[in-house]
């Protein structure tokens, strides 16, 4: 029985050294030299073919490489009964939480307008808010962690989940009226939302309309949960007054989209929390061991609910 890496495009070799250094026993191969296609019983995948794991007989899970599994769920050929666990790590989470101040820090207090200012040779101190409020919308492994950092740094933070669930310090929201009525008092709005059939352009005029001038929108989910024109829109009419886009479909961001040039988006490639290859190699090897001895799999998706 083999271990198969399928991340086209990807450098693998991390990853399988990663494997070998969790566990030298897992035998490993990488896409496309499958082996006997009947071989493969667990399968570690970023952005793999559609189809591909449908051509594995024996395929019984499949980790995804990062914490998001819309790029697994989306492939309409996944077998029914394979069991789909994702990357849940600390790592991960403390890049998110970084990158996710950093953005509310730099945008609040004028960073980039401060160096733009120096090259000038300008000396204007610009005022700010104190009132430092957020809604950040997912209040899961990454959403709680960024809530919670915010709430320790005194920010207002209301959590927007499906369940109640909420970071500590997090006031939760639950339903889109709730939402609603919470987005106006906040300076900014954080996607940390899987992508699923329900939060699929969740990011829309109606959420714009509702936001106070000056907000700011921060999209770290993925970027089918933007409705792209209806953020242009936004703008245009100062609600947001800016975003900051770390996710986009599709990526790369195509080089003629209006995006790169809006004054008032700031472009990130995808970098706000990066997958570390022996976290997920350490995710697969544990994954494969459980699979061996029979016992439950590690960060099991609910494929129903699509996270
Ligand atoms: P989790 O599965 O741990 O959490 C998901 C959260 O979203 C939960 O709080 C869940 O609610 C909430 N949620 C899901 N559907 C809805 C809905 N319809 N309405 C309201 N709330 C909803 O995910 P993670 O925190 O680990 O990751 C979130 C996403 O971040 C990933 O799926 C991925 O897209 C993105 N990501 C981006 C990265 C980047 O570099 N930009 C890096 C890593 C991940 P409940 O708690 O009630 O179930
Ligand atoms: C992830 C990501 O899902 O990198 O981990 O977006």
């Amino acid at each position: 029985m083999t271990l198969l890496v399928v991340m086209p495009g990807r450098d693998t070799a991390a990853v399988v050294d990663g494997l070998r250094a969790a566990d030298p026993s897992i035998p490993v191969r990488v896409w496309p030299d499958t082996g006997p296609p009947d071989e493969v019983e667990l399968a570690l995948v970023w952005n793999h073919p559609p189809g591909a794991l449908a051509s594995l007989p024996r395929l019984r899970a499949v980790c995804s490489f990062g914490a998001g599994v819309d790029h697994v769920l989306g492939d309409p050929e996944l077998p029914e009964d394979v069991v789909l666990t994702r990357l849940v790590d600390p790592a991960l989470v403390t890049d998110m939480v970084e990158f996710a101040v950093g953005i509310l820090v730099a945008s609040r207090r004028s960073f980039v307008v401060y160096h733009d200012q120096q090259h000038r040779h300008l000396w204007r101190p610009r005022a700010y808010s104190r009132r430092r409020t957020a809604v950040v919308l997912g209040q899961g492994e990454l959403g709680a962690a960024v809530g919670g950092a915010l709430a320790s740094l005194g920010w207002r933070v209301w959590g927007w989940s499906r369940s109640g669930r909420a970071g500590p310090g997090v006031t939760a929201v639950v339903g889109w009226d709730d939402l609603i009525e919470v987005v106006p008092d906040a300076e900014a709005v954080i996607c940390l939302l899987p992508l699923t059939p329900a939060t699929e352009g969740i990011l829309d005029a109606e959420l714009f309309a509702a936001m106070a001038p000056e907000t700011l929108l921060v999209n770290l989910g993925r970027g089918r949960h933007l409705v792209e024109e209806d953020l242009l829109a936004g703008l245009a009419a100062g609600r947001p007054e800016a975003a900051w886009l770390d996710v986009f479909a599709p990526e790369p961001l195509p080089a003629d989209h209006p995006f790169w040039d809006h004054p008032r988006i700031t472009v990130t490639p995808h970098v706000a929390s990066l997958t570390e290859p022996a976290a997920a190699a350490g995710l697969a090897a544990e994954t494969w061991r459980c699979l061996r001895g029979g016992r439950p799999l590690p960060h099991r998706v609910d494929r129903s609910r699509g996270y």
